[in-house]
């Protein structure tokens, strides 16, 4: 019998216009594209021995979409869903239906911004909340996260 050795996966998500990070906009959000996150994150998930899924979407379905499948596969989930943080009931629900720990990173300090960003829907469903750390926000959730997972 072939026994399969079950590697851990940590799901982190990104909403929309993330895609542009350190391309526009790089007093709020600094140089760092999401390429440079995504590879600053795989040097931990590698060290740690677990699978990095490191996505990024404008849609709001397809964000739901990567929640659901996170919540077969994942033993964790990193997300900052951008704008939807501070409009999204659907992105709460599918959150809500995740028995794992969940990290919600904001890149900037949305507390010292305009205050339709001082809210958060996501925060309901989070275990923890990081912001204004700038894209080390990523990882310092990650190192959480791994406290977390693997004691
Ligand atoms: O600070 C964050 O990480 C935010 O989640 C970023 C969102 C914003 O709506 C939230 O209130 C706070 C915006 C993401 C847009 O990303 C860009 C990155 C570079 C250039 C333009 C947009």
């Amino acid at each position: 019998m072939t026994v399969g050795v079950h590697v851990q996966t940590v799901y982190i998500l990104n909403g929309p216009n993330l895609n542009l990070l350190g391309k526009r906009q790089p007093e709020i959000y600094g140089h760092e594209t999401l390429a440079d996150v995504e590879t600053r994150c795989l040097q931990i998930t590698d060290a740690a021995g677990l699978t990095l899924k490191f996505l990024q979407s404008n849609a709001e379905y397809q964000l739901i979409d990567w929640i659901h499948e996170a919540r077969e596969e994942a033993v964790g989930i990193i997300i900052n869903p951008a704008a939807y943080t501070h409009t999204s009931v659907a992105l709460l629900d599918a959150l809500k239906t995740c028995e794992m720990p969940i990290f919600e990173v904001h890149i900037s300090n949305v507390h010292q911004r305009e205050s339709f960003r001082h809210h958060s829907y996501v925060s309901l469903a989070a275990t923890g909340v990081i912001a204004g750390c700038g894209t080390q926000g990523y990882e310092l959730a990650l190192h959480r996260l791994l406290r977390l997972v693997q004691g």
